[in-house]
């Protein structure tokens, strides 16, 4: 007898864990579309499109290997509609004498997952999933007997580990971080390069009709769909990246300009978050960029740190940390969130424009989720857990283990600074200098108070004052507190007022499906 060997929609690796000792002549490959998936948050149409093609194309691959793949897909009349109810209806099929899975990127289902020996009768043999750096035993022995973590120190570790951009044991060029360098702003007639899309095949033209018709009420546009679901595309997505994007990634990393969603951002994570993509080869395809000197050394780290640092590091804390981490409120944030993060129907002209691309492509870059959407959801005091839905649901990159810490960690700090050491809270100046969004607004970012002031800089005053008791000893903040007190006491009081009145005009988001404008 054989093993039945299930892959989900964020395996599709070839060396996956679950796929080591395939026996072809005994073995059957599971998998499964289930509603229960693909309806715990409304996905974007995209992300949706993304994962079930993804998933199509892979048993493809694996059946030309003469693999045997039992596929499920969502429309089955007979489907149970989830991972327990396909694995007990497959056992039923398959004669099969164990069960083997790797680890999930999600404490949800991981929780599913313990259940399913004592209901199969089968031994289940979950492996842990080992396409990541750094594994959660090195993590929990990196963090062992430190009271908050920080990105920076586990990264250098990291570093001296794999050996990426180092020169013996010191780093490459003799600095770790090169980021004071990636601040610069784009200018006007800068040309940025055009980036490669895919077009659907029949595969995916099927999915999308499916997704029309099963979904046509979740938020984001279908089409058009320009992403790879194939690891050969995704390979070459990566290598346009690293020729096109990667040599300017660092200077620019941090800025944001209208109609331009992309800058020189890799666009693969959610190549590397379903496993069409190893975090291993897209460092070393950056490290080698560098190394034959197309790219720049402060590019190639900041990309490298990215991966390396930062992705491995939100993983690290989110098994570690979980189930606890997701209940946590230090600042007691309350509000519920905006119904414009599902609209976009706001004059705030640079949440209408992030809303705007992530309706249209299921992605928006980093600054723009931390800094103009994330930063509003914290200093407006939105409830973490209705923002950490929204994320969930509206980037086809995001899955709990990654999405979580990003925004319960680095955006809403509801985690009191266990993954950063202060809260990443702007007024509108720093969207202005990035960005060149406060052009097209109704507001103006160097208005404080009064008439045509951004709601930004009402609501950074009163994220200060209303959580003076939790934030004020932090060193970090030290600065922004003494601005805060040395305030006119009266024009202090306006800007409060101000800022509450801005805050009742927020009318509260819709749950569950949200209706888009396509
Ligand atoms: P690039 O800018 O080209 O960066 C290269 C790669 O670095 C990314 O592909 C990604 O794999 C990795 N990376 C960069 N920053 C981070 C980070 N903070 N955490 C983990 N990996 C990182 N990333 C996700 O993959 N899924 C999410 O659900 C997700 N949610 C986020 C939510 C918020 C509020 C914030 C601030 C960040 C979030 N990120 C998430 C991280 C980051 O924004 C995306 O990884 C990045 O925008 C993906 O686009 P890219 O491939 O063009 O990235
Ligand atoms: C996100 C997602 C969706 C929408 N649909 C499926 C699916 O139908 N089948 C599947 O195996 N996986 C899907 N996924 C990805 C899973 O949610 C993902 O494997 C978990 O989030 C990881 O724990
Ligand atoms: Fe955003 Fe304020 Fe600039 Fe308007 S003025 S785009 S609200 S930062």
């Amino acid at each position: 007898r054989g093993a039945l060997r299930l892959i989900l929609g964020d395996h599709l690796s070839r060396d996956v864990a679950a796929l080591d000792g395939l026996d072809r002549e005994h073995d059957v490959v599971l998998m499964a579309e289930v509603a229960e998936e693909a309806g715990y948050v409304p996905h974007h149409k995209q992300k949706l499109v993304f994962i079930l093609s993804a998933m199509r194309h892979f048993a493809e691959e694996l059946r030309s290997e003469g693999i045997a793949v039992d596929y499920v897909r969502l429309d089955d009349p007979s489907t149970s509609g989830s991972f327990t109810g396909e694995l007990t209806r497959a056992l039923s099929r398959h004669a099969v004498d164990r069960i083997v899975v790797t680890e999930p990127g999600e404490w949800r289902v991981r929780a599913m997952m313990d259940a399913w020996a004592a209901a199969s009768g089968l031994p289940v043999d979950i492996r842990e999933d080992d396409r990541f750096f750094c594994s959660r035993g090195r993590f929990a022995r990196w963090a062992e007997g430190r009271k908050a973590f920080r990105m920076e120190f586990f990264y250098r570790e990291m570093r001296r580990e794999t050996g990426l951009l180092m020169q013996g044991d010191k780093p490459e060029g003799g600095q770790w971080n090169y980021d004071a360098d990636n601040r610069k702003t784009l200018s006007k007639d800068r040309v940025l390069p055009p980036r490669q899309r895919f077009a659907p095949d029949a595969i995916t033209a099927e999915v999308m009709e499916l997704i029309r018709q099963r979904f046509p009420d979740n938020f984001g546009d279908l089409a058009p769909f320009g992403w790879a679901v194939t690891r050969v595309d995704a390979l070459r997505a990566l290598d346009h990246f690293i020729a096109d994007g990667l040599p300017s990634f660092g200077d620019v990393q941090d800025a944001m300009k209208r109609g331009e969603p992309f800058l020189y951002h890799g666009l693969i994570s959610p190549y590397l978050n379903v496993g069409l993509l190893t975090p291993r080869e897209v460092c070393l395809a950056a490290e080698t960029a560098y190394r034959r000197g197309k790219v720049p050394l402060n590019a190639a780290e900041g990309f490298i740190r990215q991966v390396l640092g930062w992705r491995e590091y939100v993983r690290g804390i989110y098994w570690r940390e979980m189930p606890a981490y997701a209940e946590t409120n230090a600042l007691d944030a309350t509000r519920p969130l905006p119904w414009f993060y599902w609209s976009g129907e706001t004059d705030l002209a640079c949440i209408a424009e992030v809303v705007g691309d992530t309706r249209r492509h299921a992605y928006a870059h980093h600054i723009q989720r931390l800094m103009v959407t994330g930063n509003f959801a914290l200093l407006a005091g939105i409830r973490p857990a209705e923002i950490e839905a929204w994320y969930l649901a509206v980037y086809i990159d995001a899955f709990d283990w990654v999405e979580l810490p990003n925004v319960h960690g680095m955006v809403m700090f509801a985690d009191d600074g266990l993954l950063a050491s202060k809260p990443y809270a702007a007024s509108g100046a720093y969207i202005d200098r990035m960005s060149d969004y406060c052009g097209a607004c109704a507001y103006d970012p160097k208005i404080k108070v009064g008439k045509g002031a951004c709601p930004f800089n009402l609501l950074y005053w009163n994220f200060l004052a209303e959580n003076a008791g939790r934030l004020r000893g932090n060193p970090r903040m030290a600065m922004p507190y003494r601005t805060l007190e040395a305030m006119d006491p009266a024009r202090r009081q306006q800007i409060l007022d101000e800022a509450h009145a801005f805050i009742d005009t927020l009318g509260a988001s819709q749950p569950a499906v949200a209706k888009t404008r396509d």
